[in-house]
Formats: C-alpha cells, sequence, structure tokens
C-alpha cells in the first residue's frame, strides 16, 4: 500500500476501531436447501451456545459485539438471563427477528393473512418479540414477512395492503421510546407472483406512515438482479429512513452466501455512500447486521471471513479522497471523479487491518487465531447432537 498521509491513516484508523457488525445466531446453526441440509459437527444444541460462538467471533475480530436472535428459534424462558450469559461471554443480544412464516397457519400469509384469527395470532407474536426485547435490552425488532400470494387473483392486493398496515401500526405502538422496527422487503420466495413488502419502495411508504421509530432494512440479497443497492442507500439516508442492512452474497436470488464473496465491489460502493454520508459510527443509528446461511463452509470461520470481508469495504470505503471527489464532481470531470473511487477500491487495505488489530490487542489474522485456539475442537468433542438451530430445522 502507498504510505498514507498520517492524519488520513488515523481518521481511518478511528473509524475502523468504532465500526460495530451484529453476527446472527442462526448462521451457526446447521442450515441448507430445500434440496439437503448437510449437518456438520460441533453446532450449538441451544442458543447459549449460539451465543458463545458469536462471542468467539467477537474475540478474534474485536468488532462484533452483539449478536441478532430469531424467535422461536432462539426461545428460552429467561431471556434476561439469556441477555446475562451473552455479557459474561463479552457480547450483548441485538436484534430479535420475528418469525411469521413457519407455522402451518400462515400458508395464505401471516399479518395480511385472509383470516382475521391467523391475523391476530401473528400480530400476537410481534408483540411477544417486543416483550423479549424489553427483557434482552434490544433496540431493534426485525420484521421479515413472506407473506404473498401465488396466483392473480388469489387475494386482494388492497385489502393485504391495509391488513399490513393495520398489524405494523400495532406493533408500532408497543415500541418503547428506544426501541424501533426495521421492516424488510424482499422481492420474492416463498411467494412467487407478489409478495406484500417487495421492495424498498413499500418499506418505506409504510415505516414513513408510521414515524420515526419505523426504519427501512435493506438485506442485499432481496432485490432483483441488476438492482442498484447504493442508490437505496442513498435514497433512504437521505431521507432519514435506513435502519440497517443485512448482509450477505447471491449470485441469483436471495442466496445467502458471505457478504463481499460475490460481488466485494458492490459491498465497496454500499460502503461508500454510507461513509461519504457520516452514517458509519453507532450514532448514526445503522445496524450492519450479517444475514447468512453457511451451508458448507465451516460456520464460526466463514463469519469471521464475513466480518473481515466488510472492514475491508470499509476500510476502502475510507480511502476515497473525499475532496478531490468533490471537485471532480463539481467539474464535471466524469473520469477522474470516477477515478477518486477506483483507486481507493483497488488499494490492499489488509495491512492497515492487520495494524488496527495489533493497536486493539488483537492477533492480526483472525482466521489463522481462530484456528490455532483449538475452540473448534473443543465445541466439536463436546456438542455431540448438535441440531438445525434455524433455517432447515
Ligand atoms: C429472509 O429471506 C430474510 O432474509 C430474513 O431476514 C431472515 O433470513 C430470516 O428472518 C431469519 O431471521
Ligand atoms: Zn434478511
Ligand atoms: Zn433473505
Amino acid at each position: 500500500m502507498t504510505e498514507l498521509a498520517p492524519s488520513t491513516r488515523s481518521r481511518v484508523l478511528a473509524a475502523l476501531r468504532d465500526q460495530r457488525i451484529e453476527t446472527a445466531s442462526w448462521a451457526f446453526g446447521n442450515s441448507g436447501t430445500r434440496f439437503k441440509v448437510f449437518a456438520q459437527p460441533g453446532v450449538p444444541r441451544d442458543p447459549y451456545e449460539k451465543i458463545a460462538d458469536a462471542a468467539t467471533v467477537h474475540r478474534f475480530t474485536g468488532v462484533a459485539p452483539t449478536v441478532a436472535l430469531h424467535i422461536p428459534w432462539d426461545k428460552v424462558d429467561d431471556y434476561a438471563a439469556l441477555a446475562a450469559y451473552a455479557k459474561e461471554q463479552g457480547v450483548a443480544l441485538g436484534a430479535i427477528n420475528a418469525n411469521v412464516f413457519q407455522d402451518d397457519d400462515y400458508k395464505l400469509g401471516s399479518v395480511t393473512n385472509p383470516d382475521p384469527a391467523i391475523r391476530a395470532k401473528a400480530l400476537a407474536h410481534l408483540i411477544e418479540c417486543v416483550d423479549i426485547m424489553d427483557a434482552t435490552g434490544s433496540r431493534d425488532l426485525k420484521l421479515w414477512f413472506s407473506d404473498g400470494t401465488n396466483y392473480p387473483g388469489q387475494d386482494s392486493i388492497r385489502a393485504r395492503q391495509d391488513r399490513l398496515a393495520s398489524a405494523l401500526s400495532a406493533t408500532y405502538e408497543r415500541l418503547g421510546d428506544d426501541q424501533r422496527m426495521l421492516l424488510e422487503y424482499k422481492l420474492f420466495e416463498p411467494a412467487f407472483y407478489m409478495t406484500d413488502v417487495p421492495d424498498w419502495g413499500t418499506s418505506y411508504a409504510h415505516c414513513l406512515q408510521l414515524g420515526d421509530k419505523a426504519q427501512v432494512v435493506i438485506d442485499t440479497g432481496h432485490h432483483a438482479p441488476g438492482t442498484n443497492i447504493e442508490f437505496i442507500v442513498a435514497f433512504l439516508l437521505r431521507a432519514g429512513k435506513l435502519g440497517g442492512f443485512d448482509f450477505n452474497s447471491r449470485f441469483y436470488a436471495d442466496d445467502d452466501l458471505m457478504v463481499g464473496s460475490a460481488d466485494p465491489f458492490q459491498l465497496f460502493r454500499i460502503m461508500q455512500e454510507i461513509v461519504s454520508a457520516d452514517a458509519l459510527n453507532p450514532a448514526a443509528g445503522i445496524a450492519f447486521m450479517l444475514d447468512q446461511c453457511h451451508n458448507i463452509e465451516p460456520k464460526i470461520q466463514a463469519v469471521i471471513r464475513s466480518v473481515m470481508n466488510v472492514q475491508e469495504a470499509t476500510a476502502k470505503a475510507l480511502l476515497v479522497d473525499a475532496p478531490a471527489l468533490a471537485a471532480a464532481q463539481e467539474n464535471g470531470d466524469v473520469l477522474e471523479a470516477n477515478a477518486a473511487l477506483m483507486d481507493a477500491y483497488h488499494t490492499d487495505v489488509r495491512p492497515l487491518l492487520r495494524e488496527l488489530r495489533a493497536d486493539q490487542g488483537l492477533d492480526p489474522d483472525p482466521i489463522a487465531a481462530f484456528k490455532g485456539s483449538g475452540y473448534y475442537e473443543t465445541v466439536q468433542a463436546a456438542r455431540v447432537g448438535g441440531e438445525a438451530a434455524g433455517w432447515g430445522a
């Protein structure tokens, strides 16, 4: 890497030191496709063990101090005790993810179901998730609805929007002052004709109507191929409506592969929008979460790699020469403006990140450190009969 000016170096290192990435409990459990779940040895058998794995990721990376839970995959009797255990392990509990997609009752939808009794059951679950947030101290309720229809004419699109709005509003009313609702959208799957929250515009419109505590969450795998995700990021940032990300990579649909593996340049472009809007620091309120499934690769190591991939994209975004970019844009200098981004993107930031970790008292190579720690061998021996902890359960 060409020598950085000392002021740039300290600015970039300080920003990277403050960065926070949230892991997901379900990433540590067995997962798969509808064709096969390949079980791995040593996977967690309960939410406590998932938290222990998430804490391990934080121990080696230093920037992943929270872990998102999924209800009911992470159902326990005492959520305050779970939060206390997380604290002992050196992490905190993050977003609470609701699940209104895995009951037989939800075949025709959850909060948009034509049957009022099923809508009431779904809403009760969303409210229960806010009760859980009170116990865990979580700030964010993450809502993803699989609701939609498979055939034209199956149900009224407008009536379903009304039902959705009403459930969102009842849940919003239940939020405490410091709690938020993050509404995720997804183009398709499991519904194939029409999804009730298919895109950022739908999520944005509902969030706008609800109020400040409702924000859009962008899952990077939930768009049509070729969608300009950084445009969505820029738009929502400007509107003050970007609540966070579910990071992952995709080649085709909702592949849930490791973030930064399919298209590291896209991840850089997203982080560049974040950095240029000064929205990287946790104080800006954007939750940078991972939502991934490690179907064939070792899970803890894959989560560590994912955290590092986000760090690398962020470091590159922080290296963009902002004054030079602004000047080129102002002068209409297309090539200089583009070069300002590309120069930063092509910088090898790995030495800088090694330096950051050394400064933080961490091993500069988290993957080698994890492999050498013996943690994976220990849990493989201890956790006999680990089960599917989420998708594919
Ligand atoms: C589903 O496709 C969404 O990405 C969800 O955010 C998530 O994977 C699920 O709710 C697990 O929590
Ligand atoms: Zn997601
Ligand atoms: Zn998804």
